[in-house]
């Protein structure tokens, strides 16, 4: 059993709850997605050819600090569908807590099997701290490097135990086309697949937490200037700027 790609947002809150992963078709326009994806595919190509590129697993590139390097970063993070659903998993006032790309190069290995809110030490509360979306800029197929994960295992609320030999746990791969969207809970155990093609397989990591867990990028040291100051209250908001009850106050209760 596993989600189906789907436009209906219920469908999707409840794949979510089921499975711990729900696929949504292409929330953007098309010209929205391909500027996107045109972004994503120069700033990689830049990073490869200055040196700076973070290259691993024999064939992979991270390219991290997204709102950094593009205002179409921005408007994925902030994707109206997508916050619905987040908000369905992290509550109210929940935070963007990284933007990155993982590209599975031609020659890349998999990924150990994990859940993403292993920073949690254990017991786990029985919802998720940490909600991560992977927008597929690529067609995600078995071959390609496509996520592959557990569905279901989110109920476990637990980390795979490797020296139980679930670090060997059965995946699927998930299959869909460019421009779907996938969110999945942060209980979630999955992994990158290997890719065994000649062709990189892009994918763009928007990551939240609820309002009380600290953030993987700390936006306040890294943000540039000029991305915080054109952002608006939402975009403040989810990067961390606002209140949350009595947490995040700049001066007292003001
Ligand atoms: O690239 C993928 O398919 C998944 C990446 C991932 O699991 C991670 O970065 O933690």
């Amino acid at each position: 059993m596993s989600a189906n790609l789907t436009s209906n947002k219920l469908k999707a809150a409840q794949d979510l709850q089921e499975f711990g992963y729900c696929l949504l078709e292409c929330p953007v326009s098309k010209s929205e997605f391909t500027q996107l994806r045109k972004r994503l595919l120069d700033v990689a190509k830049k990073e490869r050819e200055d040196g700076g590129a973070f290259l691993y697993d024999g064939g992979n590139q991270r390219v991290f600090s997204l709102l950094n390097k593009g205002e179409e970063f921005e408007r994925s993070v902030r994707d109206p569908v997508v916050l619905e659903l987040m908000e369905e998993v992290l509550g109210f006032n929940f935070l963007l807590s990284s933007t990155h790309a993982n590209i599975a190069g031609p020659g890349g290995a998999s990924m150990n099997i994990h859940a993403d809110q292993t920073f949690a030490r254990p017991p786990w509360p029985p919802y998720a701290l940490v909600a991560n979306s992977m927008w597929m800029l690529d067609d995600f197929t078995e071959d390609n490097g496509a996520t592959r994960l557990v569905p279901g295992s989110h109920l476990l609320c637990r980390q795979p135990d490797y020296d139980r030999g679930e670090g060997d746990a059965r995946t699927i791969a998930v299959h869909a086309p460019a421009g779907s969207v996938m969110i999945f809970d942060g209980r979630l155990w999955h992994q990158t697949g290997a890719n065994v093609t000649d062709r990189p397989r892009h994918g763009i990591l928007n990551y939240y937490c609820r309002g009380y867990v600290r953030q993987q990028q700390n936006f306040f040291a890294g943000l540039k200037p000029e991305v915080v100051e054109r952002a608006d209250e939402r975009m403040r908001r989810l990067l961390g700027f606002e209140n949350y009850f009595a947490l995040g106050l700049a001066d007292g209760l003001e």
